[in-house]
């Protein structure tokens, strides 16, 4: 599979070099060598990435479409929120090893011309993938910067025939508590589920993820397939993903379920409206090494800094009792 270069995204902020540079140091302390291959990026031969995950298919050269330095694969992948596998941000990525994301099935159903139980393979392969690197807001005021490997939502949802009933999409994730510990527990109800509007649901930066760093995606961070919407608070971003139902209703929402006073539906990143605990004026971008000690709190950006493209979605909403 080919996985395409991102449209470009507006309001970033860093350079090419620093971007290569990043990427040449994940390589490098992943064991790879070759300076070639690391620049054009076209790694063909090799199967293995980072950690020995796979790869997902020819990687183009990544085109610096935001101006902040990603995340390294180290640390998309060692500080998580995953509660199926606990509530530490090492348990994802220490408690996972019994989960098994293949085979792999998605319930596709309600207001469709379509339902049915679809396999990973038909749901993904009809599609080319994109690279997307995409700012991640979690509701606890921390932050990265992912470059996820996916599809667009609206081009699944399209395939499987949404009625004109549809006005809402929700999401549901895998329950296996022989493989996932936090399941065994009932920090949560299980199955954890998610829901959008269908206007949010089609929206082009919506993006369904299968990989991350040209890999496929690691357990700790929702495989095979989770959401990525990045204009919201990350627990909107659902992961390991069973079910995909086309509604008439506004779906129920596991973090609103939980504390509806503290984690609305809409849950986009908005610095004027504060968690009733904490501010959502400043964010701390997540980092590791001498970074950790540098690194100062940023602004949050309203929707996450995509405003430009997702504001006229909420035309006329209000933003305060809408949380
Ligand atoms: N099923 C499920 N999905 C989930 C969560 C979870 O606990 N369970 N955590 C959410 C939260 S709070 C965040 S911030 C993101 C984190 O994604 P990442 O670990 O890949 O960075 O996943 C979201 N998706
Ligand atoms: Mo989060």
């Amino acid at each position: 599979m080919l996985i395409r270069k991102p449209p470009d995204i507006k309001s970033s902020e860093i350079t090419p070099e620093r971007y290569y540079f990043n990427r040449r140091e994940l390589l490098r302390s992943a064991g790879f060598v070759g300076a070639g291959a690391l620049l054009s990026g076209a790694t063909g031969a090799a199967d293995e990435g980072p950690a020995g995950h796979r790869r997902l298919g020819k990687v183009e050269r990544w085109p610096a479409s935001l101006k902040t330095t990603p995340n390294t694969f180290e640390e998309v992948t060692t500080y998580n929120n995953f509660y199926e596998f606990g509530t530490g941000k090492a348990d994802p990525a220490e408690a996972s090893g019994r989960f098994r994301p293949k085979p792999w099935k998605v319930q596709i159903d309600g207001e469709t011309e379509a339902p049915g139980s679809y396999d990973y393979d038909t749901i993904v392969k009809a599609h080319t993938l994109e690279e997307r690197i995409y700012r991640l807001r979690c509701v606890e005021a921390w932050s990265m910067v992912v470059p996820w490997v996916g599809i667009p939502l609206a081009s699944v949802l399209k395939r499987y025939k949404p009625t004109s009933k549809a006005r809402y999409v929700a999401f549901e994730t895998v329950v296996r508590p022989e493989e996932m510990p936090g399941q065994r527990s009932g920090v949560l109800d299980w199955p954890y589920v998610e829901g959008l509007t269908i206007a949010e649901a089609m929206h082009p930066l919506t993006l369904l993820v299968v990989g991350v760093y040209g890999v496929e995606l690691p357990a700790q961070n929702g495989a095979p397939l989770r959401l990525m919407v990045p204009w919201k608070y990350g627990f909107k971003s659902i992961k390991s993903i069973v079910r995909i139902s086309f509604t008439e209703k506004r779906p129920p929402t596991t973090w609103s379920l939980s504390g509806p006073n503290e984690y609305g539906f809409y849950a986009n990143v908005n610095p004027n409206v504060d968690h009733p605990r904490w501010s959502q004026a400043t964010e701390r971008r997540v980092s590791s090494g001498l970074g950790s000690l540098l690194a100062a709190r940023q602004d949050t950006l309203m929707f996450n800094g995509y405003a430009d493209q997702v504001a006229s979605l909420y035309t006329g909403l209000d933003l305060v009792k809408n949380f």
